[in-house]
């Protein structure tokens, strides 16, 4: 089995994993319950060094960082009509938001779902709460307008570019309870209604 893929249930391994059931790849699937203890351990921190998950080993490579996971996986394990290419008139789109979520607003959110949960001891500012919302703000209205003339973000057609978004909707939406503009939410309820979604979000447990 080439592909091994790391996942907790509700983290950021459900993107990699989304795309991996959009794809009908091969691949065999660890899942682990979230334990602080377990992602510092030496033996986890021997499979990721940095304790955190996804982690993707393709053969004895590592790949990680989730939107970086898609990439590869498309790069790697495709074609497919998940990835836009760069003769695309859409590709610089794509890239945007495939990579954007991640470090300009699912970053942010992790932090602040960690203090909402009390489980981030290090993240304890009340003005951090006030940032957060900022910085979300500013992502949902700058997606609510690409989206006016737009049903998915890139090439007219679901991408992996949704599929990074989606996953950043889910902790925005779900996870943290912040409310979506309008044209948010109803493209998030699209997204939802995917099988490969649906499947994904209702495994749970450990391995
Ligand atoms: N930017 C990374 C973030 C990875 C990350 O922080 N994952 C969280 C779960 S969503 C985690 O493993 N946290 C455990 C820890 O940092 O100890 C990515 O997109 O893969």
């Amino acid at each position: 089995m080439a592909l091994i893929l790391f996942h907790t249930p509700n983290s950021r391994s459900l993107r990699p994993l989304w795309l991996i059931e959009e794809m009908g790849l091969d691949f065999d699937l660890k899942v682990m319950a979230y334990y602080a203890d377990y992602f510092a351990s030496d033996s986890y921190r021997e499979i990721n060094p940095m304790g955190k998950v996804p982690a993707l080993y393709d053969g004895d490579k590592l790949i990680l960082e989730s939107t970086v996971i898609l990439q590869y996986i498309l790069a790697k394990h495709g074609p497919s009509p998940l990835s836009v290419e760069p003769g695309e008139a859409d590709f610089g789109f794509y890239l945007t938001w495939l990579h954007m979520v991640e470090s300009g607003l699912s970053h942010y959110l992790a932090v602040y779902l960690g203090q909402m949960m009390g489980v981030d001891k290090y993240a304890v500012s009340e003005d951090f709460e006030t940032y957060v919302k900022y910085q979300a703000e500013k992502a949902f209205e700058m997606l609510n307008n690409h989206l006016s003339q737009r049903s998915y973000i890139a090439s007219e057609r679901f991408t992996a570019a949704d599929i990074s978004v989606g996953y950043s909707l889910f902790l925005a939406s779900k996870l943290c309870r912040l409310p979506l503009p309008n044209r948010v939410e109803t493209y998030f309820e699209r997204l939802q209604d995917r099988l490969a979604w649906q499947k994904i979000v209702s495994i749970k447990g450990e391995t």
